[in-house]
């Protein structure tokens, strides 16, 4: 007789024990589904934005330094950046667009031939672009070629 209560009470605690756990399972499964349905919410209705977008790109050159002296293949670089992405960055060399750089995977920037230039001064540009039409133009910089 006393195995038999100690069986019974046995079972109980299983029960209860089981109660606990899948209570616990539907609570975690509720959350998931709220989870779920707020994300789908955000996906499907995104927040619209009401304020256009006029913020011109940062944009400083950083490529050659100010005054140097250049010679052979140089590397006209510039920095940009801009919450909306950059569309693209022109190089202008004395006044003269010279290329426009439309992918800045590998950097915004043009490879320069001085060996195709006078040797002199020359006044270097770089004007970046958002992906909104706003536009920046970086302080110049002054170099020379000295080839
Ligand atoms: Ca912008």
């Amino acid at each position: 007789m006393p195995n038999v209560q100690v069986e019974t009470k046995t079972e109980t605690t299983t029960k209860t024990s089981l109660s606990v756990k899948i209570n616990l399972v539907v609570g975690m499964v509720s959350a998931i589904f709220i989870g779920a349905a707020l994300v789908n919410a955000t996906v499907i209705n995104p927040p619209r934005l009401t304020a256009k977008d006029i913020i011109p790109p940062y944009v400083t050159i950083v490529s050659p330094i100010n005054n140097a002296v250049l010679k052979g293949e140089a590397i006209f670089q510039a920095s940009t950046y801009d919450a909306s992405g950059i569309k693209e960055v022109e190089f202008y060399i004395n006044g003269s667009l010279k290329f426009v750089d439309r992918n800045g995977q590998d950097g915004w920037l043009m490879k320069w031939q001085t060996t195709t230039y006078a040797n002199g001064p020359y006044q270097l540009i770089a004007k970046s672009f958002d992906q909104n039409g706003n536009s920046q133009i970086g302080q110049a910089i002054f170099v020379t070629i000295f080839n």
